[in-house]
């Protein structure tokens, strides 16, 4: 008899956080990121097997699953904050002793790669949107051709040129891979929900942002059309979910394409379908908000970050208390509830120097906050305290000042003149006991998230 040979096989992994991870931000979604390359590689290559190993699987199920499979490809997404889980997967995957290629993608392999490259076993780092790369990559190993110049990613011999991003993205995410029942998002109003992408980067850019994926080359804002947006929409729809996160950075970027996807969507005529998504505050007028109140958006994020001018324009955001202001009072208006996000204690440079976020201008956002929430302009909040993240200009400008210090109480944060780390403590206590205390009264501590509810509780008390 002639043996049949093993098709060739695609790992792709998120790293194994396990099942304890449940109500943490990695048990809210599959990673979409991961979703897409497959989505997208798969119509190229069908004569290969691609795989998913999940977020919540532990440490033993992801190295049995990959002894299993015995892949040709490993491919890991992470993020920095994962570094750690993810070095520790890729030493223990390598130690299976499997004769595989080691690959890395996502943010820190896009930040980082020279750090991934040195600290552990993997071949080759994938820098940015991946989608094209991948293919490309499959394609020469299956055909035995060398591997060290192709663009968009780095190995130990070369790091190659930047490669341009994808113009269109109307395809969807391999969403057959995923069962929703695994996944629990935080708040919504429904039991089953996805995180949906319309549109891919950011015109901004924020200093304390590291939105590293989409600025490595031009054009920075790419939109879906309306129609395959509203298609992958009626497909989940067909898939049980009855709430739809539009998670892109930024949805209202262009409002006419805002208000022909909303048009899209109304004509789905989707019974019971709600909506969340994310918006700037410097770009929404009343028509927008009417559309988005029409096609049942009922929540959406922004990142207000401060009550400050001097502080919004230091951290580049390109947004003004003033359109803060106005855009919760449209919001309110049309019964659309909004998640508040604010930052403590930023820092900047201008001309040359070091500024900061005094004190006292977190006292003017911590008393905003609280008004906001007493006149209904905010449903929610969430504070945090200012982390100079790799990938972010103030990265750079806190590596320059030497100013990133870590906090045993409030984690990683900047030293800064004239603010006392115990004033940083009481000031993000201040935050953190307005943020658990409006949450309790607004009923969003629920058997699902009772867990993150607790771990901040305790770390108040601790504080
Ligand atoms: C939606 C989202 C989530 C969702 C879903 C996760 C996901 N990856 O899709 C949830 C809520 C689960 C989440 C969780 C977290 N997130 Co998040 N998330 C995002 C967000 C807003 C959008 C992601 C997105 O658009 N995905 C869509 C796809 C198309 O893009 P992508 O994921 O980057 O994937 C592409 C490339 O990176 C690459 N790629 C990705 N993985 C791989 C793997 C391989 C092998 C290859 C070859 C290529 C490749 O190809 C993909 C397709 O083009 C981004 C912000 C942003 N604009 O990137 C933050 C972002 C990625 N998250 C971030 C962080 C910090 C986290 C958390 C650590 C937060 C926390 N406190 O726990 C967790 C970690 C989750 C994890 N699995 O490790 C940071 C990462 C920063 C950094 N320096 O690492 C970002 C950049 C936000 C920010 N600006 O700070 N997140
Ligand atoms: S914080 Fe939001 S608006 Fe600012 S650069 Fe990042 S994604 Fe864009």
């Amino acid at each position: 008899m002639v043996a049949t040979k093993k098709k060739f096989t695609v790992v792709f992994a998120d790293p194994p956080f396990g099942r304890e991870s449940r109500g943490e931000a990695v048990s809210e979604s599959p990673n979409l990121g991961i979703l897409y390359l497959i989505g997208y590689a798969r119509k190229r290559l069908p004569e290969v097997n691609f795989f998913y190993l999940e977020p919540f699987l532990s440490m033993a199920e992801h190295l049995q699953k990959v002894s299993e499979l015995n892949p040709d490809v490993y491919a890991l997404s992470f993020t920095t904050p994962r570094r750690d889980l993810s070095f520790e997967t890729i030493t223990k995957v390598k130690g299976l002793g499997l004769p595989m290629l080691i690959i890395a993608g996502g943010a820190h392999a896009t930040i980082a790669p020279l750090d991934i490259l040195k600290n552990t076993a993997v071949d080759v780092c994938i820098q940015g949107e991946g989608e094209e790369t991948m293919v490309e990559l499959l394609q020469k190993i299956q055909a035995n051709l060398p591997i060290t110049d192709l663009a968009g990613t780095i190995n130990r011999q070369k790091s190659n040129r930047v490669r341009p991003l994808l113009l269109d993205l109307n395809f969807f995410p391999a969403w057959d891979l995923i069962d929703f029942e695994n996944y629990d998002v935080a708040v919504s109003k429904k039991k089953r929900m996805a995180y949906l992408l319309p549109i891919r980067g950011c015109p901004n850019y924020c200093t304390y942002c590291s939105n590293p994926v989409w600025k490595l080359a031009k054009p920075w804002i790419r939109q879906r059309s309306p129609e395959n947006i509203a298609d992958e929409i009626r497909y989940l729809y067909g898939r049980g979910i009855r709430e739809i996160y539009l998670r892109s950075d930024t949805f209202n970027v262009d409002i006419k394409w805002c208000l022909q996807v909303c048009d899209a969507i109304k004509k789905l005529e989707l019974k019971g379908m709600t909506f969340q998504c994310n918006l700037r505050a410097d770009k929404l007028n009343d028509e927008l908000a009417k559309q988005l109140h029409d096609i049942n958006v009922w929540l959406v994020h922004i990142g207000l970050e401060s009550a400050n001018d001097r502080v919004l324009r230091g951290i580049g955001k390109n947004a003004t208390q003033a359109d803060n202001v106005r855009t919760l009072e449209i919001l309110r208006k049309h019964k659309i509830k909004v998640y508040g996000f604010l930052m403590l204690y930023n820092a900047w440079e201008t001309n040359g120097n070091l500024e900061h976020e005094t004190s006292k201008e977190v006292e003017v956002t911590l008393e905003f906050a609280k008004n906001c929430l007493r006149d209904n302009l905010i449903e929610y909040i969430s504070w945090s305290i200012t982390n100079p993240i790799i990938g972010s200009k103030l990265y750079d400008i806190a590596q320059k000042y030497d100013i990133a210090v870590h906090n045993i109480k409030i984690g990683n944060c900047m030293r800064l003149s004239g603010v006392s780390e115990q004033q940083m403590v009481e000031h993000v206590k201040q935050g953190m006991i307005l943020q658990l205390l409006n949450g309790i009264q607004k009923g969003m501590i629920t058997k699902k998230s009772y867990k993150r509810a607790a771990q901040k509780a305790v770390k108040i008390l601790n504080m």
